[in-house]
């Protein structure tokens, strides 16, 4: 089993039912979510024009190699109803790989740890209350040295608990 991190966002729809579906299927794939953060809402970033985000972070422990995990995580995507639109644009849901153990890989539909986790305050403030000491493969920084720098924390609000 490899401790991954998947990162769940939602501004389409009933936001909240969304994250709770989709933890609900990453559930029901044989593998386990042992934690979740506390939810925020966010600003969205990338696009401005938007609804504001819910956004959470899960621990998931897992046998799948990431690329049949990251099938996995697209197959729930539209389990849960998630519509095409364009990149960084409104979604139902997104769950993205975060981190995968301590890999760090890239090819061309996967990069791990995600390409962007280390400038998304949206992703490390969750991240940080259930991963803190978590090092960042790649940086080898931890969740909490990356969250001191990120711009942006101001665009993330505690929201609530889902579980
Ligand atoms: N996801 C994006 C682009 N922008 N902004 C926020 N606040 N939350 C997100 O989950 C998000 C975003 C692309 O995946
Ligand atoms: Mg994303
Ligand atoms: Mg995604």
């Amino acid at each position: 089993m490899t401790t991954v991190y998947l990162g769940l966002g939602s501004n389409v729809g009933v936001r909240e039912s969304n994250l709770r579906q989709a933890l609900k299927f990453l559930n029901g794939h044989g593998d386990a979510v042992q934690q979740v953060s506390p939810v925020y809402e966010t600003d969205p970033v990338g696009y401005a024009d938007q609804p504001a985000f819910l956004n959470c972070v899960c621990r998931f422990e897992t046998d799948l190699k990431p690329k049949d995990l990251l099938s996995t995580v697209k197959g729930i995507e539209g389990l849960v109803g998630r519509t095409p639109t364009f990149q960084n644009g409104p979604r139902e849901i997104d769950i993205d790989i975060l981190l995968y153990g301590d890999v760090a890989m890239s090819t061309d539909t996967l990069t791990i740890p995600h390409l962007r986790l280390k400038k998304r305050a949206f992703v490390l403030v969750p991240l940080a209350d259930i991963a803190s000491d978590v090092v960042h493969a790649g940086s080898g920084n931890t969740v909490a040295e990356l969250l001191e720098t990120v711009e942006g924390k101001d665009g993330v609000r505690l929201w609530g608990e889902l579980l």
